[in-house]
């Protein structure tokens, strides 16, 4: 039967006659029919990749075009006058994750099932995710994102685990989200749950009581942690994760007929970031239980963990308090105290305790001593890793450390996201890219081809006509579709340094007042949310907000700047922001950005990067050369030596450079003062001129000098189209199938 045939039947009904919710729901039923036919990949050895996000997106329109149907069901559909597209539009994102760390996981997951390599995924089920973003009064509130549908992608699979806390035990539910790869077969997706989530107990927003445990476990995406009690419910969300984790590879290894000594001939567990490190000792626990002799669980645990690093930021690396893990899951501190004795037995020195002398447990310590593999996600961050953050481990474990730089899956973010540039690539070079993204690179014969040059500017402006269409519908905003398209999307954090960015959109009002006019004009596109408890944040957004109100209510100055903040930033709206985009704003604090992946997504769909020499900038650099990206701003070696001696002081640049305190001066102009929240934009003023941790001080004149520059060599139309066309040829490295390729060659050997 043709889907055509499947689909009128399912509804029962000619397409053209059902409404656009049913053929939602009929078209989700047949995909999920589709997928259940696709073989589960297996093999002697298995990977289980834990991590408290996943970022996964829609999965509707990406099913399709990894089981090959995208084509017929979109055809099918138009055929009958509906439009995919508006059907996508019904479907619900989960938002199981912040961002990078948690998109990666999904990218990665798919790039497995496509290379054919058994690899399953372990998480958690939050009901609501990460909060759902509003804006009013120029702040952020938030509140519950529910995602979860009736006959949606999720499977009960009956499979269910005890979970034992010290003052009770939980029971969990193993839900299910097959992951099929492109033209492959399927993995897993397990998203463990509480047997008796209570989402009747949140009010208020996202308020609910952080103590009930047994209800609110599984409600939420990292609550709030600003005090203690939410602190520990992040424990308790860990370790659910990790002993559910433990208890299913353990039982699918015994399934297989083989024993839990042998656990690391079967199975290899990839550690996210701290966030799954008690599986060590869960599996450990859970080994010598079943009468494994310590010495021995101890030995084949570490020959199965592998664990990967995604920060360097200090407050980042996850060290927990010893009482909070005794209030929580007592079981575990013998083992953790006997990891820490054997540790403190061969190497004496304080710098590589588990448990340090203020009795902090520091996770990564634990996952690089009885883990056989540390990586880093871009190359400088792992000489970073290894030279400075993590020097005295990787004197003592060379051979653990190792790179891997992070990619994306370019069926998501180029095929389904720009099937006018992916249809272009194919016209040009053939479809072999779509398996083999180094193809990409034939894309560099057609450098001088004048044609194709005209080409891609126009399916640029035909994505940023889409964009504009689609702010003016979701965002109540009207863009100009010949401006610049500027963007900045990712989550907000003093070290990626939006603040930086929105000094630039100060400087650049105040010189159109003044009469300077661009030679063309500017969108300034904004995608962030902030951590619910993270002040400083939700300053900077507030800020923001405040210049989009005062920049396009400016008579003057908004034909020639428009700011636009988009509300509740996910991954569906970067599906449509990358594409549309010119410059990609990649300016955090050198040495602060593990790697990023927003960077090589707006590469794969031409844009130009504006950036730091930090993450995978500097790779994405070596890749294009020096013409076809604009670099600013301090090394991360001179970084690393201001903080190493405490020589960066904020107010000598603020106070010493009358160009830099009237940008930072007009955050407290009373005009701004007046729109927004005088407490805001003094806390903020205050902040970045005594203190300003991630340096935007440092950099600002260079970054607006270099931005000033890419917008003048924008002008140049076919020199610019020259730029997009090697960075999309040359971003084939990116690949996350090239990631995951290493990842199991060189770490998780599966085939
Ligand atoms: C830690 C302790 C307490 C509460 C929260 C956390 C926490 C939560 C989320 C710590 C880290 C995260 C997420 C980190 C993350 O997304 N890192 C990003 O990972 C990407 C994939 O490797 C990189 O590209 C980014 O550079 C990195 O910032």
């Amino acid at each position: 039967m043709t889907a055509k045939e499947e689909l009128a039947e399912k509804l029962h009904k000619p397409i053209c006659e059902a409404s656009n919710e049913e053929i939602y729901q009929a078209l989700t039923a047949f995909v999920k029919e589709r997928m259940e036919k696709v073989p589960r990949l297996s093999g002697e050895r298995k990977l289980y990749y834990i991590s408290a996000e996943f970022l996964m997106g829609k999965l509707l329109s990406n099913n399709l075009i990894n089981l090959g149907l995208f084509e017929e069901v979109k055809s099918a559909l138009e055929e009958s006058g509906k439009q995919l597209s508006e059907i996508e539009e019904l479907e619900p994102e989960p938002s199981l994750g912040n961002g990078g760390l948690g998109r990666l996981a999904a990218c990665y997951l798919d790039s497995a099932a496509t290379l054919g390599l058994p690899a399953d995924g372990v998480g958690l089920n939050y009901h609501f995710g990460l909060f759902l973003q509003q804006y009013r009064d120029h702040k952020q509130h938030e509140l519950p994102n529910p995602w979860i549908e009736q006959d949606g992608w999720l499977q009960d699979t009956g499979i269910s685990f005890e979970v034992p806390f010290r003052d009770f035990t939980l029971r969990s539910q193993m839900y299910d989200i097959d992951v099929a790869g492109y033209q492959n077969g399927k993995n897993k997706l397990h998203l463990f749950d509480i047997s008796l989530p209570d989402e009747e107990i949140v009010h208020d927003g996202i308020e609910f009581d952080k103590r009930d445990i047994r209800h609110n476990l599984t409600l939420f995406l990292y609550p709030d942690d600003s005090d203690r009690a939410g602190r520990l419910l992040r424990v308790y969300q860990q370790y659910f994760m990790v002993s559910n984790a433990a208890q299913l590879i353990l039982k699918e290894l015994k399934e297989k007929g083989h024993s839990c000594r042998e656990l690391s001939k079967y199975a290899v567990i990839q550690i996210n970031d701290t966030h799954p490190s008690m599986v060590i000792p869960e599996l450990i626990r859970l080994m010598t239980n079943e009468g494994v002799p310590m010495s021995e669980a101890i030995e084949v645990v570490t020959n199965t963990c592998a664990y990967t690093n995604h920060t360097i930021l200090a407050e980042a690396l996850e060290k927990w308090p010893i009482d909070y893990l005794e209030e929580a899951v007592p079981q575990l501190l013998p083992i953790i105290r006997e990891l820490d004795r054997r540790v403190k037995e061969k190497y004496p020195d304080p710098r590589f305790a588990i448990i340090d002398q203020q009795s902090l447990v520091h996770m990564a310590h634990m996952d690089i001593h009885y883990g056989f593999s540390v990586n880093g996600v871009a190359a400088l961050h792992t000489e970073i890793l290894k030279s400075s953050e993590l020097r005295d481990f990787a004197q003592i474990y060379p051979e653990k450390f190792n790179n891997k730089t992070n990619g994306v899956t370019f069926r998501r973010w180029l095929m389904h996201c720009d099937p006018r540039l992916s249809g272009l690539i194919t016209e040009l070079v053939g479809d072999g890219w779509k398996k083999d993204a180094q193809e990409l690179q034939k894309l560099l014969a057609f450098r001088e081809d004048e044609e194709v040059l005209d080409r891609l500017l126009a399916i640029k402006l035909e994505n940023k006509r889409d964009l504009c269409r689609y702010l003016e519908k979701t965002e109540g905003v009207t863009v100009r579709e010949d401006s610049v398209f500027d963007v900045q999307i990712k989550r907000l954090h003093e070290y990626k340094r939006q603040q930086m960015n929105a000094l630039y959109l100060i400087w650049k009002y105040l010189q159109i007042k003044a009469g300077n006019i661009p030679q063309r004009p500017i969108t300034q596109l904004f995608g962030a949310k902030a951590a619910p408890a993270y002040i400083i944040a939700k300053d900077i957004i507030h800020l923001i907000l405040c210049l989009q109100d005062l920049i396009n209510n400016a008579p003057q100055v908004s034909p020639w700047l428009k700011v636009v903040m988009v509300e509740n930033y996910n991954v569906t709206k970067a599906e449509k922001l990358i594409p549309a985009c010119d410059i990609s704003e990649q300016i955090s604090l050198a040495s602060k950005e593990a790697s990023g992946t927003g960077n090589m997504k707006f590469m794969l769909n031409g844009a130009v990067t504006l950036g730091t020499m930090d993450g995978a900038n500097v790779e994405i650099h070596d890749l294009v050369g020096e013409e076809n990206i604009y670099i600013f701003g301090r090394s991360s070696e001179e970084v690393i030596g201001l903080y190493e001696k405490s020589a960066y002081h904020s107010s000598d640049y603020y106070g010493k450079d009358p160009e830099i305190s009237k940008l930072v001066d007009f955050i407290i102009d009373p005009q701004l003062m007046r729109m927004g929240d005088p407490e805001n934009l003094a806390r903020l003023y205050k902040d970045m001129t005594r203190k300003d941790w991630f340096m935007a001080l440092l950099d600002v004149k260079a970054y607006i000098e270099k931005k000033e520059q890419a917008l003048h060599e924008f002008e140049d139309r076919r020199s610019w189209a020259k730029k997009m066309l090697t960075n999309i040829a040359k971003a084939g490295f990116f690949s996350s199938d090239r990631s995951v390729s290493q990842y199991n060659e060189e770490i998780w050997h599966l085939s």
